[in-house]
C-alpha cells in the first residue's frame, strides 16, 4: 500500500515554518505566515476571547453533539456581522450559514457542495491568490484557472484585466473573490469597482463565492464587509466563507463559516439538507469550543466592543508597521517607490521583492519571506524592523 507513495510538495507558506525553526540564528524573523503577533512578537490572546473562555470553563457544560450546520447561535452572529444588524436578508430565508473548520473548511464545503450540483466545473482565482485556493479547489476535483487581478507595473490592481477576464470566462465559472485585504497582495478594489464586478459576474451568470478572512483588517468591520453587502443587495445567489482565525486570533481552534445567499426562500431547504450531507459525510458535525466563544463575544455588547477595541489594536499596529517600513527602507537608501506598502491592506504587502532577493534574505539575514515576495507585515515590531528594513533594503540595491 505504501511502498509507491511519493513525497508530496510542501506547502510553500506553511513550509516557511519548517525552515525557519531550523534556523539557529537568534535575530531571525518569519515574515512567511499570515499570523499576526504583537509589539512582544507573540500571537495574541485577546482579552474578549479570554473572558469568554473564563465564563465557559465556569459553566462545565457538557460535551454533547453540535447539530451538523454547527451552533445556531454562532451562525446567526456570523450572518450579523457578513450582512449587519439590520439586513433585511437576516429575515429573508434565504441565508444559510453552516459553522467549519476555519475559512478553509468553509471553502471545502463550498467547493464540494458546488461540485454535486454543477455541471461545469471551472473555477477561476485572482491572479495571483492565496496559495490554498488553487490546490483546495483542484483537490475537489475543478478545474482552476485564474483572472487577472495585481498589476505589477503600479503595484495596484489591474480593473480593466480583471473585468475583461471574467467576462471572458465561461458562464457559469464559480469565481473566487477577496472580500477585502488581499491575500497575498493587499491590493483591494475600490468601492466603485464592486459594482462593475457584480455587473460582469450578473451577465456572466457566474456563481460569485467570496472569501473573507481579515474583515476588520481593512477600514472597520462595517466598511470591510463592503463587497458582502453590495453582492447582497444585487439579489444574486452567492457564497462566503467566513475565517475568524485571524480577527479573534484563534488560528488553531478552527473558527470560520460557509453562507449562501440562495436567489429565493424555496431554494433554501433543498440546499442546506444538500449541504448537510456534505458536512456529514465529511466529518458528522463541527467542534464545539471556538464556536462557542466566538459566539459569546459577538452576542455579547460589552464583549464585542471590547473584540472591536482589540481588531482596532491590532489593524493600527499594522499601519504603523507599514509607515515605518517605507520610512526605514528609504532611510537605508531605496531610490525605487515603496509607497505602494502603505496603500496595501490588511496583514501582508506585495513587496515586488523577487524570489532571489527572497532566498538571500533568508540566507543572508535569517528573515523569512514567501518566494512570491509576499511579506507579513503583521510579523514586524519595533525590535525587528530595523534589521528587516536593512536586510531589505541591501537585496534591492544590489
Ligand atoms: N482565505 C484566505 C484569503 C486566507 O488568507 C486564509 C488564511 O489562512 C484563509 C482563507 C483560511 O483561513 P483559516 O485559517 O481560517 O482556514
Ligand atoms: O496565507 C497565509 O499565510 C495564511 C495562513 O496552507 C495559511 O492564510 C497559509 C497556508 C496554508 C494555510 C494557512
Amino acid at each position: 500500500v505504501f511502498s509507491p507513495v511519493e513525497l508530496a510538495p510542501r506547502d510553500p507558506i506553511l513550509g516557511l515554518n519548517e525552515a525557519f525553526g531550523a534556523d539557529t540564528r537568534a535575530n531571525k524573523v518569519n515574515l512567511g505566515v499570515g499570523v499576526y503577533c504583537n509589539e512582544e512578537g507573540k500571537v495574541p490572546l485577546l482579552r474578549a476571547v479570554q473572558k469568554a473562555e473564563e465564563a465557559r470553563v465556569a459553566e462545565h457544560a457538557a460535551r454533547a453533539y453540535l447539530p451538523i450546520d454547527g451552533l445556531a447561535p454562532y451562525d446567526l452572529a456570523v450572518q450579523k456581522l457578513l450582512f449587519g444588524t439590520d439586513s433585511a436578508l437576516l429575515q429573508s430565508g434565504r441565508l444559510i450559514t453552516a459553522q467549519s473548520l476555519g475559512g478553509t473548511g468553509a471553502l471545502k464545503l463550498g467547493a464540494d457542495f458546488l461540485y454535486r450540483q454543477a455541471e461545469k466545473r471551472l473555477v477561476a482565482i485572482s491572479n495571483p491568490s492565496w496559495e490554498n485556493h488553487r490546490s483546495l479547489f483542484e483537490a475537489a476535483g475543478y478545474e482552476v484557472v485564474d483572472y487577472p487581478y495585481y498589476d505589477p507595473a503600479t503595484n495596484g490592481l489591474n480593473l480593466d484585466g480583471m473585468l475583461a477576464g471574467l467576462e471572458a470566462l465561461p458562464e457559469g465559472t464559480v469565481v473566487v473573490l477577496h472580500a477585502c485585504c488581499h491575500n497575498p497582495t493587499g491590493v483591494d478594489l475600490a468601492l466603485a469597482d464592486w459594482a462593475k464586478v457584480i455587473d460582469v459576474v450578473t451577465r456572466r451568470k457566474h456563481v460569485p463565492f467570496l472569501d473573507i478572512a481579515y474583515q476588520g483588517f481593512g477600514e472597520n468591520l462595517e466598511d470591510d464587509a463592503f463587497a458582502v453587502r453590495l453582492f447582497a443587495e444585487s439579489g444574486l445567489p452567492f457564497l462566503i466563507a467566513s475565517s475568524f482565525s485571524k480577527s479573534f486570533s484563534l488560528y488553531g481552534e478552527r473558527v470560520g463559516a460557509l453562507t449562501m445567499v440562495t436567489a429565493n426562500q424555496g431554494e433554501t431547504a433543498p440546499v442546506l439538507s444538500q449541504l448537510k450531507r456534505v458536512i456529514r459525510t465529511n466529518y458528522s458535525n463541527p467542534p464545539t469550543h471556538g464556536a462557542k466563544v466566538v459566539a459569546a463575544v459577538l452576542n455579547s455588547p460589552e464583549l464585542y466592543q471590547l473584540w472591536e477595541e482589540e481588531l482596532a489594536e491590532m489593524r493600527d499596529r499594522i499601519r504603523h508597521m507599514r509607515i515605518a517600513l517605507v520610512e526605514k527602507l528609504q532611510a537605508a537608501g531605496v531610490q525605487t517607490d515603496v509607497d505602494f506598502i502603505q496603500r496595501q491592506r490588511g496583514m501582508f504587502s506585495y513587496s515586488g521583492l523577487t524570489k532571489e532577493q527572497v532566498a538571500r534574505l533568508a540566507d543572508e539575514f535569517g528573515i523569512y519571506a514567501v518566494s512570491s515576495g509576499r511579506i507579513c507585515v503583521a510579523a514586524l515590531n519595533t525590535s525587528n524592523i530595523d534589521a528587516v528594513a536593512n536586510a531589505m533594503a541591501a537585496v534591492m540595491k544590489d
